[in-house]
């Protein structure tokens, strides 16, 4: 028995060094089986690109920090003994060897981008030769991919002392819209808690931070128009997004190539936006008639001074968040409210909506997405919004969000209706479960649903959510990780790559590459070990 386990502990080591780790799962690998010493003191990057290029050279930097970190991760010390000696001398007489690697040449072929943006080019070559190794993209955006890749590549074999294998990479993402959600209403998140998911999206080749930033619960979006919103509605007068800090987390991202979609979810979900502006919500009434004190509802839809507050304060959104879209959120609107008022009965009935309230609630999407049409910016809504039949601009995107067995028949009917659509169903991280949960994220695939082939590329890519209910800054990241590196690989790798039984062991390599990071990512790959254990 024992014989039999050190066997396969002895087998898997074997697959270790052969196996290229790198997650997500590059579209093609050709690897040779000579390699290259690279010591880090004797290595440098270049970089060619067309004009001045900040976001590479800076990424470059960041690379340069973290590459050689002692990777305990995918060897062990038993292993580098017997195989790859820890003397540089041994390790040239070994017979793949086929020399020393001193430089990386980053080539960008297109004028260098300085926003990430919906139509950015994330393609790469990585190809690894004795003479000359060279990551090739035509944008920015691929070179840093290829930087990831690259890093991702290295073996540790002793002491300073790092190999590489011979071959090339050719890469590009399978969707376009590759996204993590943070809720930072529920609780509030920490600066630093962001970063970290930044820095986790970037490892994982994630590139659109949805930000639902404000709900029921708090607003710590400071708004310069309005700033009563987050003085009577965020948690403390501390856990606030100041513009100071909204910048800052946008600087983060643009570097790693990550777009950053604001989410003003309304005109449900606002209890918190009632605080610091009166008569926004509808007041609520009791049976017999009579206002109940303190008791709203969802933002008012038939006061002219709603859309005034409306344009204002989007017209600020659109100024603090440069990316094209935003998310309008338009989920989960609780009509009880609305039909208890009397001033909105009055409403529904000179409109002639009858009974049906979806009707009102398009009646305030539809000049919701007119203000933001206004602003120039495209919208993603949740899919509420295409269900209650609100009128949409063609491009839109639906968020495809709700659980059950139906979210196939859902992807088809928004497909079928020409839209563009957006899978969260089955990635809700927020809903965790005992064992290797990470199987059945990676199982799901946005684009399986019945769909023609012109439906099926109407699905833009899919988006890991993190709901913060019961998720604050002491347990974000190893919530959130590994589980989301399945959805990272489902959304970047080929189709092909479905297995999770084939996966694991790279599966299982990633987690520890980002523990070794630093990032307290959780074991959920059952009983095992990272080789940095001990250091962390
Ligand atoms: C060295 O190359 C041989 C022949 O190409 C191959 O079979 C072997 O697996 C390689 N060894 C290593 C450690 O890469
Ligand atoms: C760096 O590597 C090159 C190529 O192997 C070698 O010629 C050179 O002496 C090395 N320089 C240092 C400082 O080790
Ligand atoms: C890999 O090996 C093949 C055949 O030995 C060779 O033609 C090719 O140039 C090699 N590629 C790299 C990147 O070393
Ligand atoms: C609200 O706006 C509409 C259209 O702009 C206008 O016709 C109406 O008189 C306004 N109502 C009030 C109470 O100001
Ligand atoms: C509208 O947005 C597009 C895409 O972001 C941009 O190219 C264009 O310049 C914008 N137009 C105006 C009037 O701001
Ligand atoms: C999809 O559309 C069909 C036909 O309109 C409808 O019967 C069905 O309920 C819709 N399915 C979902 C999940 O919305
Ligand atoms: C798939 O869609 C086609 C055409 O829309 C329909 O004819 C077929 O019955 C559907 N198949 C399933 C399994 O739903
Ligand atoms: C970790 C490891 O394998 N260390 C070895 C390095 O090389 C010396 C000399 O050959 C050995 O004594 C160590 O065990």
């Amino acid at each position: 028995m024992t014989i039999k386990i050190h066997l396969a502990i002895y087998l898997s080591l074997l697959v270790a060094v052969n196996a290229y780790e790198i997650w997500p799962h590059p579209k093609q690998m050709k690897m040779n089986d000579t390699f290259l010493s690279i010591d880090p003191k004797n290595f440098t990057i270049h970089s060619k690109t067309n004009g001045d290029c900040q976001v590479l050279n800076r990424a470059i930097e960041r690379y340069l920090d973290r590459m050689f970190i002692q990777d305990c991760s995918l060897v062990n010390e038993q292993f580098r003994g017997r195989y790859l000696s820890n003397k540089t001398e041994n390790f040239k007489k070994m017979t793949n060897y086929s020399g020393q690697m001193t430089t990386l040449l980053i080539l960008v072929h297109d004028k260098c981008e300085t926003m990430p943006n919906t139509k950015m080019n994330e393609a790469y070559t990585v190809k690894i030769d004795k003479d000359h190794s060279v990551i090739e993209s035509k944008s920015v955006w691929g070179a840093l991919r290829g930087l990831e890749t690259f890093s991702q590549m290295f073996r540790h074999v002793g002491k300073n002392q790092f190999s590489i294998n011979t071959g090339q990479i050719d890469d590009e993402p399978r969707f376009a819209f590759r996204g993590v959600m943070l809720d930072s209403s529920r609780h509030f998140l920490p600066l630093h808690a962001i970063y970290e998911t930044l820095d986790a999206m970037e490892m994982n080749k994630f590139n659109v931070f949805h930000w639902h930033i404000v709900d029921d619960q708090s607003f710590p979006f400071v708004s310069t128009t309005f700033p009563e919103l987050s003085k009577k509605g965020s948690y403390r007068s501390n856990f606030i997004y100041t513009p100071e800090d909204v910048q800052k987390v946008l600087r983060y991202a643009n570097d790693r190539g990550i777009r950053v979609i604001p989410e003003f979810d309304s005109p449900g979900h606002t209890e918190s936006w009632g605080k610091g502006q009166p008569n926004l919500l509808t007041q609520c009434y009791d049976g017999k008639g009579k206002p109940i004190p303190n008791s709203y509802g969802p933002i008012n839809p038939v006061l002219n001074s709603t859309y005034e507050f409306i344009q204002k304060l989007f017209h600020e959104i659109a100024e603090r968040f440069p990316d094209q879209y935003m998310h309008l959120g338009g989920d989960e609107v609780d009509f009880g409210c609305w039909k208890s008022n009397p001033i909105l009965q009055e409403f529904m009935k000179i409109n002639q909506f009858g009974d049906d309230y979806a009707k009102l609630e398009s009646y305030y999407i539809t000049k919701l997405i007119d203000i933001v049409q206004n602003l120039n910016r495209s919208y993603i809504v949740w899919q509420e919004v295409f269900d209650n039949e609100v009128k949409i601009r063609p491009e839109t995107v639906v968020h495809v969000w709700k659980n059950s067995a139906l979210w196939q028949m859902e992807m088809k009917n928004v497909t079928k209706a020409g839209y563009q659509a957006l899978l969260s169903s089955c990635w809700y991280l927020n809903y965790i479960s005992y064992g290797n949960d990470w199987y059945k994220y990676y199982q799901c695939d946005p684009q399986n649903f019945n769909g023609t082939i012109q439906e099926q590329n109407l699905v833009t890519g899919g988006e890991a959510c993190l709901w913060g209910e019961f998720i604050d800054a002491s347990n974000l990241i190893s919530r959130t990780w590994p589980r989301a590196c399945a959805v990272a690989e489902r959304l970047w790798s080929p189709k092909s790559f479905k297995d999770p039984k084939k996966a694991k062991t790279r599966f299982h390599g990633q987690r520890c590459r980002m523990q070794i990071l630093g990032l307290k990512v959780e074991p959920i790959e059952g009983p095992d070990f990272c080789y940095c254990d001990d250091a962390i």
